[in-house]
């Protein structure tokens, strides 16, 4: 099918978009490309997989050896779990790691969407793994694809407000997940399922043109990054309408290398709306980028690129006109920094401690054994979970009498406590990239330890060695670990070097700016030595290293 551009250019609709249309529901030949004895799929299969939360991937530290071989691709799968808000029982915590066992690679990884990732799954042990999911009411299902994702929400507003941002978050998941019912025919139970395959009217037959991020931040600081989303609000109070949200749209980080017109964008405030028309906003914008949004060219199909495109006015203008009662101007927000939700807190009578994950990747190792220490805590403490946008984990609902069992048990296990941490350490944050990403050009969440240790020391030099640095780093210019808001992103751009952006800031409400371009693992700290240097000796009382360098040019 061709589609006919505003300009009168013909253009292709993307393969991606026949593929959706003509799967009847996101089934394609799903079933039997599982029951077949292959080790991998179709690609028509590895498309529609993502929207059952799950990417083919092959382990790619393998790649050369069986090549040489002149044997396939050593094929895993990448099961990803939507968790609304990030918030998990004892019990599903106590599933997760009995999953990341027996059917991934022995770790869960939490992601910078407060989801969960398993790696290297079987594809004969995928419909298992998403039925234990499923029975703990957990789902990979829309964790992926060309849908509303994985909803983000400020760990604090897990506990503030009685948990009322909880069930927002959840109620995004629940009346944006697709009706289809081909996930439970597929991968749960098929014959249980009543057949369903007329979708959401703001989905369609060919879903969004591609996927659609919302996140809910706390009123006083910005840890979801609510600006590098498609969707994000802030809670606010309006003089005249009392609390609601200040709405923020076509925010989106990623990038291309092979594609000049792409870029990283801050969102534009949209709207004030209260609690309740919340989700009636996101399907209006949802509706909006699915009539609008590029088709033919899956990289520039965000909505962030129909709003730059429109012009945030316009792109107001066509939200008001479908809007029941004349849209309200967004309240202005002012963002703190962004909180990493480490160590103790008091909440009410109970505790919370966040502890330190490192890229997100729970497991045991020669450094720690953070898994065991987390089951053996979701065993014996009737404790919960809340994993963090900057890939860590809070224990919640801790007695006072438990306190010291908590620690003593993490501290049994290896596990360093957050207070032991340097600031850089703390909040660095890596995507997962080398072996397992496709999209991956140079290694990320393997060497970030050598990047920080690195970092640390040339923050030591400068006499900065605590106080809070923000490092991110990504295997590619996709932007996975958000580091084009960081202070210091640190970027994949060929195999053996990476780009150095700076200047981004803790309250995520500025972009960071390219400063060195390709350099070396082994010379990032040197490339950045002069800039921490100047830092120590020249920044203003609290000034923070992205407002430093960003008041004087340095980039
Ligand atoms: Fe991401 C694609 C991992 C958050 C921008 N991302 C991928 C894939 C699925 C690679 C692929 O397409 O083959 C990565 C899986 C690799 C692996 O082996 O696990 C991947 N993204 C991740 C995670 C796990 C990084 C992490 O360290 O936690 C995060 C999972 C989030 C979740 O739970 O849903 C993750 N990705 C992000 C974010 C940050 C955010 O959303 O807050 C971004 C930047 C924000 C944005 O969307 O602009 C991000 N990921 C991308 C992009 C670029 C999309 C774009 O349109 O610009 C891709 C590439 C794509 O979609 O084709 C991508
Ligand atoms: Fe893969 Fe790039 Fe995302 Fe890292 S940033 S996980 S390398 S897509």
């Amino acid at each position: 099918m061709t589609l006919v551009a505003e300009d009168d250019e013909r253009r292709v609709e993307s393969a991606v978009e026949q593929i959706k249309r003509e799967s009847g529901g996101l089934r394609g030949e799903l079933a039997a490309d599982l029951d077949d004895s292959g080790s991998g799929v179709s690609a028509t299969s590895e498309q529609l997989l993502k929207f059952h939360g799950v990417y083919a991937q092959d382990d790619r530290d393998q790649r050369r050896a069986l090549a040489s071989e002149g044997r396939d691709l050593a094929h895993i799968f990448m099961a990803r779990v939507a968790i609304p808000g990030g918030v998990l029982t004892s019990e599903q915590w106590l599933t997760l790691d009995d999953l990341a066992v027996s059917m991934a690679d022995g770790s869960i990884r939490l992601t910078t969407r407060q989801a969960v990732q398993f790696h290297g799954v079987m594809k004969s042990s995928l419909r298992d793994l998403t039925r234990a999911l499923h029975a703990r009411t957990m789902t990979t299902f829309g964790a992926c694809g060309d849908v509303v994702r994985n909803t983000v929400m400020c760990p604090d507003l897990a506990w503030e407000a009685e948990g009322a941002g909880v069930e927002l978050a959840r109620d995004i998941a629940s009346r944006f997940k697709p009706r289809t019912t081909s996930h439970l025919e597929i991968f749960v139970d098929g014959e249980r399922a009543a057949s369903v395959t007329d979708e959401h009217d703001f989905y369609g037959d060919t879903y969004l043109p591609r996927k659609f991020k919302v996140a809910v931040a706390s009123h006083h600081e910005n840890c979801v990054d609510v600006l590098a989303q498609d969707l994000g609000f802030v809670p606010v109070v309006h003089h005249e309408h009392g609390p609601g949200y200040s709405a923020f749209v076509g925010g989106g980080l990623g990038r291309s290398y092979a594609q000049s017109d792409t870029f990283a964008r801050l969102a534009d405030p949209l709207a004030f709306v209260t609690t309740s028309q919340v989700s009636d906003l996101i399907a209006l914008v949802v509706r909006t980028y699915r009539d609008r949004g590029d088709r033919t060219n899956r990289r520039r199909a965000r909505l962030k690129y129909v709003v730059a495109d429109m012009g945030i006015e316009a792109f107001r203008r066509e939200i008001a006109s479908s809007w029941p009662t004349p849209l309200v101007a967004a309240v202005p927000v002012t963002f703190g920094p962004a909180d990493d939700h480490l160590g103790w807190r008091e909440r009410g009578e109970q505790f919370e401690l966040g502890v330190r994950v490192g890229a997100g990747r729970v497991r045991d190792d020669g450094r720690g054994r953070l898994r065991s220490a987390l089951a053996a805590l979701a065993s014996s403490l009737a404790v919960g979970f809340v994993i963090t946008p900057q890939q860590d984990l809070v224990i919640t609902h801790i007695e006072e009498s438990q306190r010291e069992d908590v620690e003593r048990i993490l501290s049994d296990h290896g596990v360093r406590a957050a207070g032991d941490l340097a600031p850089l350490e703390r909040q660095a944050l890596a995507c997962p990239a080398l072996p397992t990403c496709g999209q991956a050009l140079a290694e990320s969440e393997r060497v970030l330890e050598r990047v920080v240790a690195e970092l640390q020391v040339v923050a030591e030099n400068a006499g900065v060695g605590r106080r809070p640095l923000q490092l991110r780093m990504t295997g590619c210019p996709n932007g996975c670990a958000r580091p084009a808001v960081a202070e210091i992103g640190i970027v994949g751009r060929t195999k053996s070097t990476y780009d150095v952006y700076v200047g981004g800031g803790p309250r995520g409400d500025r972009l960071a700016r390219l400063y060195r371009e390709k350099v070396r693992l082994d010379e990032v700290d040197v490339a950045l030595a002069p800039l921490v240097a100047a830092w120590g000796r020249d920044a203003l009382a609290g000034e923070s290293f992205g407002d430093f360098v960003t008041r004087r040019d340095l980039a």
